[in-house]
């Protein structure tokens, strides 16, 4: 397939060929009375573009020579199109449907940003151009985690709209997690109306975002059928997944009998039911997935549905006697097996409606699962080259590349379990380099990027900002190698990036993230750079204010700056001097009234290596200590309960009291998010973090090392 660049063919038209010299009215121009004409299955189109274009739809008008007309060309490959723009119009033919809606979007890269704000400009004059292209891949896809922060119809819809405008083709929805259940199931409603809504009163437990309060929502079938129409027309297939049989721990919260058949060690973590898988050998347990899964089939035109497959804890299996009872009559001893049966199961009912499972690599692990399904690799990179090398269809998505979830450098927001990565590592993403053969190559379906959304509960989920953050550009690169690879080079991508997509995505309203500008401290001078239009700022410590960098910067107190850029709606990380960053590691002790888990011991902390666990949840009055061996003079001293970056297994709410002499405390402040930055002016010998909530709705209450800022 011949791919050419849009500027490359008109710099080309208009210095060597004749056609592109012609003076301006001989050439193609769009204004209200362009006509588009189609092929009747194109109609969804054609009426798609006059929400960007100033055109009419004229189905029975040919041969006008102004018109835009859409046609499918068998000739071309799946996907492909061909465009051609002249002076007697636009021509756009595509192999599908899905051909077609590339070439559109390949034609909008072709006008100015600006039609992507849908302002219908009144006249777009456009360059000679014949542009032929199609997918390296034909499954491009992109998951969204809607079961831990819920977003609604319309949020879904502008993520499909952006999808589009990159021309990925399948939106993986994650529909259902320990924390969420966010389908209507018309035979059992309870699911969704009890399930969708957490905290508060519901039987589902806050462990994410807020505690006080119930909340959540789900999709109605007849919303989700919406959805699955608005996305058909924008060539996106949703493909629904269900996480079974782990992952289960809201559904359970619902039908507690789905769980396996033995009392929860409950007393230690003040109540806290660890179980989150489904029974294998409870045989009513299948009733309930045909009729949940037979709605989901119903529902979704997708052949494939994912059920999930991941992350199964398979020692509440190995403590169930129905489970032990039915290993022994199966004749096995690896409890992991179990999944097998389970999915295979979950396969009959799939199959009945039709339908084809599609499941995370663990799933697939033993080989047995049947080859019929399709393998999503998300641990490594070595699931994806296992799940080929057994010959599955596989969607390649190793979360060290493609969980937009991660954060993108040590001090920004977001997970880190895979890597710290940015959009430049997505685009090196490289399969001879990491060893896919071609016979394995023949297995690949496609790439897929993936946002987890567990970190996105505490940042105003009704707001797109830390969602566009993370994922673009990270989606722009990922669309590229889905779409033509990586061979163009990562110089020549960002420039392209620079130069052409940052004002398209400025006029698709997205809040991406810029690539941090290039500071030097030196000799008591900050020198601040950028390469991409973007404008500099810095704030100075104990002050929210922003100021523009017009000039380097002379100062003996480098630790009190942080620079950072906007363009637009985009905006780059904060970034400082290595002593903004310098931190204190001074002797203390730590103690609590919850018990030290001996997993995750005191010691973890207290040496400034990891992080600590108590024993048991937390309850009213329950305390953590830490005791300075010398009093701690510092300008800022940093207290952390729960995950970094995660509002899970923190203490919800709690005051925290200071002592200058470790025997009278004063209190100084209150948790937020679990934690709570202190500026002390007197050297601390200890602090205390006492609880105000009796639980936590996790089992355990994680402790990490205190961040002190030295005095400079
Ligand atoms: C792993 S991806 C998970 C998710 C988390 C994600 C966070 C997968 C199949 N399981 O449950 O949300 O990491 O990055």
């Amino acid at each position: 397939m011949k791919s050419t660049c849009p500027t490359l063919l008109v710099l080309l038209c208009c210095t060597l060929l004749p056609a592109c010299s012609r003076p301006m009215p001989d050439r193609c121009v769009l204004t209200s009375s362009t006509r588009v004409q189609f092929d009747p299955e194109l109609a969804p189109l054609a009426e798609y573009l006059t929400a960007y274009l100033p055109v009419t739809l004229a189905p029975n008008d040919a041969n006008r020579n102004d018109a835009i007309r859409l046609r499918i060309d068998t000739a071309l490959s799946a996907e492909a199109f061909r465009l051609e723009i002249d002076a007697s119009g636009i021509t756009l033919a595509g192999a599908d449907y899905g051909g077609v809606f590339n070439g559109i979007q390949a034609l909008f890269r072709s006008m100015p940003p600006e039609i992507y704000a849908k302002t219908r400009p009144e006249r777009i004059e456009l360059a000679d151009t014949v542009w032929t292209d199609g997918p390296r891949f034909s499954y491009r896809g992109m998951m969204l985690d809607v079961a831990r922060t819920w977003q609604g119809p319309d949020a879904v819809k502008r993520f499909i709209d952006l999808l589009a405008y990159h021309r990925i083709n399948k939106l993986h929805l994650h529909l259902a997690d320990d924390e969420g259940w966010r389908i209507e199931i018309r035979s059992h409603p309870e699911l969704a109306e009890i399930g969708g809504f957490r905290g508060g009163d519901s039987p589902v437990r806050a462990v994410y975002g807020k505690w006080d309060e119930k909340y959540g929502g789900y999709f109605t079938q007849a919303e989700m059928r919406d959805l699955i129409d608005y996305a058909a027309v924008r060539n996106i297939e949703i493909i629904p997944e269900i996480d079974l049989p782990g992952h289960s721990r809201n559904i359970a919260s619902v039908h507690p009998e789905i769980r396996c058949n033995y009392p929860p060690d409950t007393l230690a973590t003040n109540g806290y039911d660890y179980r989150s898988a489904w029974c294998v050998a409870r045989e009513e347990n299948y009733a309930l997935l045909a009729d949940m899964l037979g709605e989901i089939c119903e529902l979704f035109p997708s052949e494939y549905i994912h059920v999930g497959g991941d992350e199964v804890d398979v020692s509440q299996w190995q403590r169930c006697p129905d489970c032990r009872r039915l290993m022994r009559q199966k004749g096995i001893t690896d409890p992991h097996r179990l999944e097998d049966l389970f999915m295979k199961r979950v396969t009959e009912i799939l199959a009945a409606h039709g339908k084809r499972p599609a499941v995370w690599n663990e799933a697939a692990a033993s080989g047995e699962f049947t080859r019929d399904s399709r393998i999503y690799g998300w641990q490594h990179v070595k699931a994806c080259l296992d799940a080929t090398a057994k010959g599955y269809p596989t969607v390649v998505m190793p979360g060290a590349y493609f969980y937009f979830d991660m954060r993108q450098t040590p001090e920004e927001e977001g997970h880190d379990w895979a890597a710290i990565f940015d959009a430049k590592k997505v685009y090196g993403f490289d399969f001879a380099e990491l060893g896919f053969s071609e016979e394995q190559m023949r297995h690949v379906a496609g790439l897929e990027g993936a946002f987890f959304s567990e970190a996105y509960v505490s940042h105003h989920p009704e707001l797109p900002d830390y969602l566009d953050y993370m994922c673009y550009p990270r989606i722009c690169a990922l669309a590229r190698i889905a779409w033509r690879g990586n061979e163009q080079g990562w110089e020549d991508f960002y420039r392209e990036l620079v130069a052409e997509h940052y004002d398209r995505m400025v006029a698709m309203g997205i809040r991406f993230r810029l690539f941090p500008p290039r500071i030097s401290y030196r000799d008591g001078t900050f020198t601040v750079e950028t390469d991409d239009r973007s404008t500099i700022y810095y704030i100075e410590e104990g002050s929210p204010e922003e100021h523009r960098y017009k000039q380097p910067i002379h100062t003996d107190e480098p630790h009190r700056y942080r620079f950072f850029t906007r363009y637009h709606t985009a905006r780059s990380p904060y970034v400082a001097d290595k002593s903004y960053y310098r931190t204190l590691t001074p002797v203390f002790s730590l103690t609590t009234s919850m018990g030290e888990s001996s997993s995750a011991p005191y010691a973890n902390a207290e040496t400034y290596k990891g992080l600590s666990r108590t024993r048991r949840a937390c309850r009213r009055q329950d305390w953590i200590r830490y005791d300075f061996a010398e009093p701690v003079r510092c300008r800022e001293m940093f207290l952390q309960t729960g995950n970094r970056q995660l509002p899970k297994t923190i203490i919800t709410t709690g005051t925290v009291e200071i002592s200058y002499d470790g025997q009278r405390f004063e209190p100084i402040g209150k948790l937020e998010k679990g934690s709570i930055a202190l500026h002390p002016d007197r050297p601390v010998k200890s602090v205390r973090i006492v609880s105000t909530c009796d639980d936590n709705g996790t089992p355990y209450v994680t402790i990490q090392p205190p961040r002190i800022k030295p005095v400079i």
